[in-house]
């Protein structure tokens, strides 16, 4: 039978690649997005599908949220819509505790109201902060040092809390480094790989900041987009956190490697001082997700990266 779910933050770089693939897997998806970061570029595909209803709106105007839920009879949510940037968190905590915290419980309660059992939220490894032990493993106890990260945290608490409450199917997924098409590289915050693609396509150097030598668990959004998809369609899940990582560091200089054999007429790379905050290593245990979930062998990194250089950031 044909399900229907519901994708808050559809037109974002996670959102729109996990709406592909629950309509590859004869899903019927609605998208809701309001743009403030996501782009409607992105959801070209998904929106030449008539399986694909797509909406502008703000997840935090429950009085539209609860519209949508009456109309549909969702299976499940995937929420993904939040204030994405650590920094801005910083200088926004207000809009920060609203689309963070406030939208997850909002989509939380209706999902409780209109009987919608499962639901899968967008946390971060950001939770773990800089002095956890690697890899980090979901039953550390997490010392967040940001208001994003806090407020992901607080998702999680409440919406567990939930799911111990009134049995709704909480999946906590918490992301470590993704990269891949349609990651927009137009901030200094951007993920590291969209501004040195952008950069080295462009014949402009990049900056590293610190040594190259701090380690990344970088993974492909394909990988989590099949992750999201997985946690929201499988029958058998345990409501809990669950990294979604690959269990492998890599260097910026060994990422630059790479690049060097893709881009050898590049100007050379410029180092820096090492960012505020920086966290030096950061590396996940996949084991916990890929025990409940079935998932199919990772893109390995070396692959994944050549695969977004030669397709291009857009696509
Ligand atoms: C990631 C997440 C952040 C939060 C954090 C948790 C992204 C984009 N950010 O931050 O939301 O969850 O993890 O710890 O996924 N760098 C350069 N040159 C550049 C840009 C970055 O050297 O032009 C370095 C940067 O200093 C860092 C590394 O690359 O050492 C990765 O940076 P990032 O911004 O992609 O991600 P990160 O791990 O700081």
């Amino acid at each position: 039978m044909t399900q229907t779910f519901l994708v808050t933050g559809a037109a974002g770089f996670i959102g729109s690649h996990s709406v592909e693939w629950l309509l590859a897997h004869n899903h019927r998806v609605v998208g809701v997005d309001n743009l403030r970061t996501g782009h409607l570029e992105n959801l070209e595909v998904a929106r030449s599908s008539p399986d694909f209803e797509w909406m502008l709106a703000d997840v935090c105007d429950e009085a539209a949220m609860r519209e949508l839920f009456k109309k549909h009879r969702f299976a499940g949510v995937l929420h993904l819509a939040a204030l994405v940037s650590v920094p801005e968190s910083f200088r926004e905590p207000a809009l920060n505790y609203q689309l963070n915290l406030a939208a997850a419980d909002c989509i939380a309660r209706l999902c409780l109201e209109f009987e919608c059992k499962r639901l899968v939220f967008a946390s971060s490894a950001a939770v773990y902060g800089a002095h956890a032990a690697l890899p980090n493993q979901e039953s550390a106890i997490p010392q967040p040092q940001s208001p994003y990260a806090a407020a992901k945290l607080a998702a999680e608490v409440m919406l567990l809390g939930y799911a111990a409450s009134y049995g709704l199917e909480t999946i906590c997924l918490r992301y470590f480094n993704v990269y891949g098409s349609r990651q927009d590289p137009g901030s200094p915050y951007s993920g590291v790989l969209s501004i040195f693609t952008d950069r080295f396509q462009c014949g402009l150097p990049v900056t590293v900041y610190g040594d190259g030598e701090q380690t990344r668990d970088f993974i492909s959004v394909r990988d989590v987009a099949r992750a999201n998809g997985e946690a929201l369609t499988q029958m058998q899940v345990v409501a809990d956190r669950y990294n979604v990582c690959t269990g492998r560091g890599i260097s910026l200089n060994q990422v630059l490697a790479i690049y060097q054999e893709l881009f050898p007429n590049a100007p050379s790379v410029e180092y820096a001082a090492p960012r505020i905050g920086d966290i030096r290593h950061s590396q996940g245990n996949p084991e916990k997700l890929h025990n409940i979930l079935i998932l199919k062998s990772q893109t390995p990194f070396e692959q994944g990266l050549r695969e977004l250089v030669v397709g291009g950031l857009g696509r």
